[in-house]
């Protein structure tokens, strides 16, 4: 086939393309003007919404890119037949194009971080909070460095070491000491990141409990797709559960034969009182969901079968986060932080930090879980409630630190 008659060929085939696509669109816009006459008006915001149209907007802009790329091809191929030097300097195109590529990335980055930066979470609102922001500041800085320096030299090589006829390429295959260099330094920095994780993580897991200073213990189940909240009554320790003894009275399952359950009192939120250690035992009665507080910096997974324990201390009221964000609505939440099913979307509940003595006022109006139903089913006398020997509650409460124990320890 002679050059001439390849070229009309395509040229012949593109236009029968465009020549379709154009008759088609006519053929649509007659449909909806006689549709229109017809029938009620067709949303055209609609049309936005469905994939077939970005499908179709992909599919046109790169048949856009291709006739711009065939019609380059043929005025070289025009030039190259009749024998001038080559219209375009493609080497020097490409070199340009990285460096514009080098100047538009990094103001990208700049505009990353100045605008979208600001929507980061606020300063955290606990105590080991601080020390994870630190953690992850650094690691930012670190990156940054390294990703601004690295992309200047090779996007700036690339433009500075462009293809040129007058000078030849040095073979330069090995060299001990850059090989050392790039991976010494890095490891090294790496270390230092990995090392700091490891020792912030132990000193925020790892706590030697001050028996005078108890932790609030508040326990937290979730399910598909809700999040139930036990607090612990006036003795301060949460009962135990077991899944054997899940019913419709008793959804989560808390065995009330044991003295710690009785008083235990349930929660449509969850209000602590500021400044208070929080232990927080996390369960789940089906699938692993992730318990995650941004504020306060807390996530852990929820494990059917088994406890998980996070103990913080949050810093700052609600109140006072409200004023220091300039958002009256503020409020802290919890959340489910893995895609877990359908309704993930809806595991969230409020969180309310509150002085001691809001927290006080609150407490006192929550309803224990025991009721005269449940009473019945447990074998318990039916109101007044059981007076609990001080020894009982010692003993108990020596054991549920040894199971924290353990369970930190795994
Ligand atoms: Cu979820």
């Amino acid at each position: 086939m002679s050059l001439r008659k390849f070229i009309t060929n395509k040229t012949t085939a593109a236009l029968a393309v465009l020549i379709t696509a154009f008759a088609n669109t006519s053929v649509f816009a007659q449909d909806a003007a006689a549709g229109a006459a017809a029938a009620p008006k067709v949303d055209m915001g609609e049309v936005y919404k469905s994939v077939i149209f970005y499908i179709l907007v992909f599919l046109a802009v790169c048949l856009f890119i291709a006739i711009i790329g065939k019609a380059i091809k043929v005025y070289e191929l025009s030039r190259e037949a009749q024998g001038k030097p080559v219209g375009i300097n493609w080497n020097g195109v490409h070199a340009s194009l990285f460096a514009l590529f080098l100047v538009i990335g990094l103001y990208g980055v700049y505009w990353e971080y100045t605008v979208h930066g600001s929507m980061l979470l606020p300063a955290a609102a606990s105590e080991h909070g601080k020390k994870i922001d630190e953690m992850f500041n650094l690691t930012l800085i670190i990156t940054t460095i390294v990703f601004v320096a690295t992309h200047i030299l090779l996007f700036g090589f690339s433009y500075i070491y462009k293809y040129s006829a007058k000078r030849k390429a040095y073979y330069y295959p090995h060299n001990n000491t850059i090989e050392k260099i790039w991976t010494i330094v890095p490891a090294l920095v790496l270390t230092v990141l990995v090392l700091m994780g490891f020792l912030t993580w132990r000193s925020i897991f790892f706590k030697v409990e001050d028996p005078n200073h108890k932790p609030l213990q508040i326990e937290v189940t979730s399910e598909q797709f809700k999040w139930s909240i036990r607090y612990p009554g006036a003795d301060g320790i949460v009962g135990n559960k077991n899944y054997k003894l899940t019913t419709s009275s008793n959804t989560l399952g808390i065995d009330f034969k044991d003295i710690n359950s009785r008083d235990d009192e349930m929660a449509d939120e969850m209000v602590l009182p500021v400044g208070k250690p929080v232990k927080l035992i996390l369960t789940s009665k089906d699938v692993i969901h992730s318990f995650y507080m941004p504020h306060f910096r807390v996530q852990l997974n929820t494990v059917p079968g088994m406890r998980t324990i996070f103990e913080f201390t949050p810093t700052k009221t609600t109140a006072e986060m409200q004023q220091e964000t300039n958002d009256p609505n503020f409020n802290y939440l919890f959340l489910c932080a893995k895609i877990c099913g359908a309704g993930h979307y809806n595991m969230q509940k409020v969180v309310r930090v509150v002085s001691e003595a809001e927290y006080k006022t609150w407490i006192a109006e929550q309803k224990t879980y025991l009721n005269d139903d449940l009473r019945k089913q447990f074998n318990l006398p039916v109101a007044p409630a059981p007076v609990k020997s001080v020894a009982d509650s010692a003993a108990k409460d020596s054991a549920a630190v040894k199971t924290n124990q353990m369970a930190l320890n795994k």
